[in-house]
């Protein structure tokens, strides 16, 4: 399978990475949106949130848990961070491998465009 995150779980590719544990990888966002941009991915493969089921449960809990942790020991846990996951073309997901982004460090707008 030709999955550029799996390639990074891997080690085939380089990431700067802040998180592992046994379910999830978390590593720097090549192209940071804020001060703190790091993505969480499951070790194992699932491309999209439509992909995902009830037996998945608990490897997303784990990564929103996992990026809890990265969000709270950065000092972003007062003012606050967004998580967030886009699924298929109109939320631009680019990469078919699901990962939480986490984004930190600066005010964020909402709605997002
Ligand atoms: P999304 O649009 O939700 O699919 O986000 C994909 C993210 O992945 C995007 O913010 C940029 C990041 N990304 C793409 N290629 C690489 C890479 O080779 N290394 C790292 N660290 N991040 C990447």
């Amino acid at each position: 399978m030709d999955c550029l995150f799996c390639k990074i779980r891997d080690g085939q590719i380089p990431a700067k990475v802040v998180y592992r544990d046994e379910v999830c990888l978390g590593f720097e966002d090549i192209n940071p949106q804020a001060p703190t941009h790091v993505l969480f991915i499951p070790l194992q493969h699932i491309a999209t949130v439509n992909d995902l089921t009830p037996n998945d449960r608990q490897t997303v809990g784990h990564l929103y848990t996992a990026a809890a942790q990265v969000a709270r020991e950065r000092g972003h846990a007062e003012r606050g961070y967004r998580l967030v996951m886009n699924c298929n073309a109109d939320a631009g997901q680019t990469v078919f491998h699901i990962h939480l982004h986490l984004v930190a460090g600066r005010s964020l707008m909402w709605p997002p465009g």
